[in-house]
């Protein structure tokens, strides 16, 4: 299957500008160059373009471009949609405010096929606002409340026909959670590993975990890649840095064992924002990340080995 490369040149989603040059910096750091050197056919559809907007008001006045955003999805859904019947969708972000249209779209190509999507998101922020309870009002923190049919979306975002359920999500990397996001997770049914959930157990046995569900319940499997899930350290080009993040080597390990699983369908690599980033050493680890996670290894190894 061909690995399909979109671009989603999206930053209305977060509060400062540049992640809108994310799509060109994957692309100068040798994505496709690196797919294809494992292999794959690669097919770089270029960048998406919203479609035109409408007025739309909230009354969480704190939203910031709700009708821009609103454009996208419903662009970025179809895009999904559409190229997920194809082959392997890598959607090159943009803020993760993208993730809404890439989720519903993938989750109801899925569901046309018969197979649940699940969802394993790396981020240190979960992304589980709803319009009503975002306070920051960037929208990069609703796509997985959206994704997942929590309300308050109908009337403002495109239908999600086919809602991705919260048992099939697992989240890793968690450290920043807003107050009302944490409290809707409480009951919500989403795995959540944080970031002591990682220290305590390692990735392994917690990724190792969620894989087996998947396969048990024959699922597809999307990928969410926030930068912000490592650390800044050594992935500085992200507006929003928190400290204490995944290390090298705990990315790449999730990556390679994503591998050996053979459940990947789907990928989303976003936040990047290569105005913050140090000579591109940050748009190079997303692209060694997917690599990884694509099939490069050092040794030959038994496959679905978990
Ligand atoms: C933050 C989301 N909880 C907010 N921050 C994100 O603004 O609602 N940063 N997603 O990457
Ligand atoms: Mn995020
Ligand atoms: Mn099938
Ligand atoms: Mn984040």
């Amino acid at each position: 299957k061909p690995c399909i490369l979109l671009g989603v040149p999206v930053q209305e989603g977060t509060g400062r500008l540049g992640c809108d040059m994310g799509p060109s910096a994957f692309r100068t750091a040798g994505l496709a160059g690196a797919l294809r050197d494992l292999g794959y056919m690669v097919e770089d559809r270029g960048n998406l373009a919203p479609g035109p907007t409408r007025d739309l008001t909230h009354t969480n006045g704190a939203i910031k471009f709700l009708p821009e955003i609103v454009a996208w999805t419903k662009t970025i859904a179809q895009a999904a949609y559409e190229a997920s019947g194809e082959g392997i969708p890598i959607f090159l972000g943009g803020d993760h405010s993208l993730s809404a249209g890439s989720m519903t779209g993938l989750s109801r190509r899925a569901a046309e096929d018969d197979h649940p999507l699940f969802v394993l998101w790396l981020d240190s922020h979960p992304d589980f606002h709803t319009l009503d309870t975002t306070q920051s009002g960037n929208l990069h923190g609703v796509p997985m409340a959206y994704a997942t049919g929590r309300g308050g979306f109908d009337g403002y975002f495109p239908a999600n026909p086919v809602p991705i359920r919260p048992e099939n999500v697992c989240m890793m990397g968690i450290r920043s959670v807003d107050n009302a996001e944490r409290a809707a997770l409480a009951t919500a049914g989403v795995t959540i590993h944080d970031m002591r959930a990682i220290d305590e157990n390692g990735v392994v046995t917690l990724l190792k975990a969620f894989l087996k569900r998947v396969a048990a319940a024959n699922g597809r499997l999307h990928v969410s890649l926030d930068v912000d899930f490592i650390d800044p350290n050594i992935a500085p080009g992200v507006g929003t840095t928190v400290p204490g993040g995944a290390t090298f080597r705990e990315a790449h390990l999730i990556m390679e064992i994503l591998h050996d699983s053979g459940l990947v369908t789907s990928l989303d690599l976003v936040e990047l924002n290569p105005f913050l980033d140090e000579r591109g050493r940050t748009a190079l680890l997303m692209v060694d990340l997917v690599a990884s996670l694509m099939g490069r290894r050092v040794l030959d190894r038994p496959t679905r080995s978990f």
